[in-house]
């Protein structure tokens, strides 16, 4: 890993400009690790745009250096170097930037999703970090270039988020002693958390009511549906409903939840585990995928098909996964 980072240091050292994407639909990671970056590529004196096709959500815009990322790449730019936050597979950046990175000659690739394709020059790809903020706090300390409090609180949310405030099976000591370094920074822990977790809008805490009472339990699953009418009927978007799933997770003696939301272009599956059950592995079947334990996809069918199609798959490793388990883990 530390070689990884000194040939990435070495790029960031030998080109001007930079173009940082991150995934369509992003999360406090893709947020927080775009900010470091492009805070990084600044103070180093070169040119950093930081892209997500789908703009900066709500619940992240408190974070200082959120400005910086757009969601139109300026037509006229181009750039030497193409870097790859949190992106599995280039497509998950979307398509509009297609014609931009086409262009660009070096593409680094860091993640740590388990099935990213290694589609870059140079991949960074650690599976066993909670939150690539990690590889992001790693490449500040190498650097040598301090962190200022836009940093440390890009990096903390980037933490925070993805061990779901420290409480998911990724959460390790390194990642408590990484958040206990940017605290020490000066990061408040209930700001933070007061401005991810308990900033509800109206619209959100209507859907996530509505999408609650649709609860399902079923031999160890649980399933939340939300439709489109349901977006219509409490004027919220898909930014809205990130937490939802947790109640299903949340239940005593479920070990998948899942999440099945209505788009226009088919059926959106959150899918997560307790113990057993690698849900990453479900979603690549479909086209997605994930983490061990939290994971995703796209079906393109009606909200009937896509259940059956997912609960099959569901219930297929459930079974396997209760032949294998041994008593350490749970
Ligand atoms: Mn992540």
């Amino acid at each position: 890993m530390t070689n990884e980072i000194s040939h990435l240091l070495e790029i960031i050292e030998t080109h001007r400009s930079f173009l940082l994407l991150s995934h369509v639909d992003p999360d406090g990671d893709a947020i927080g690790s775009l900010i470091a970056f492009a805070l990084l590529i600044e103070r180093k004196g070169k040119k950093a745009v930081a892209y997500d096709q789908d703009g900066v959500p709500e619940i992240y815009r408190f974070l200082k250096g959120c400005d910086r990322i757009v969601s139109v790449i300026p037509p006229a730019e181009h750039f030497e170097v193409a870097v790859f936050l949190e992106c599995p597979d280039v497509r998950r950046a979307g398509t509009a930037c297609s014609p931009f990175i086409e262009k660009i000659p070096l593409w680094v690739n860091i993640d740590h999703h388990m099935e990213n394709s290694r589609f870059g020059h140079l991949n960074i790809i650690d599976e066993n970090l909670s939150a690539l903020g990690e590889t992001l706090f790693d490449l500040y300390r190498e650097s040598k270039e301090p962190m200022d409090s836009a940093v440390a609180e890009a990096l903390y949310a980037a933490i925070m988020t993805d061990t779901g405030s420290f409480k998911y099976i990724n959460t390790t000591p390194r990642a408590h002693e990484i958040s206990a370094q940017l605290i020490r920074l000066g990061i408040n822990p209930y700001r933070m958390y007061e401005e991810i977790f308990e900033t509800l809008s109206r619209p959100a805490a209507l859907i996530a009511a509505r999408a609650h009472s649709t609860l399902e339990i079923d031999n160890g699953i649980s399933c939340i549906t939300i439709t489109l009418d349901m977006f219509k009927e409490t004027g919220s978007t898909a930014d809205d409903t990130q937490e939802i799933v947790n109640l299903g997770r949340n239940i005593k003696d479920v070990e998948v939840a899942l999440l099945f939301r209505e788009t226009a272009n088919g059926v959106k599956v959150s899918l997560r585990s307790k113990h057993n059950v690698n849900v990453n592995e479900i979603a690549v079947k479909f086209g997605g995928g994930g983490h061990l334990r939290a994971a995703g996809c796209t079906i393109e069918a009606d909200m009937k098909h896509a259940k059956e199609m997912i609960f099959a798959a569901v219930r297929k490793a459930l079974q396997e996964a209760s032949g294998h388990a041994r008593p350490n883990e749970r």
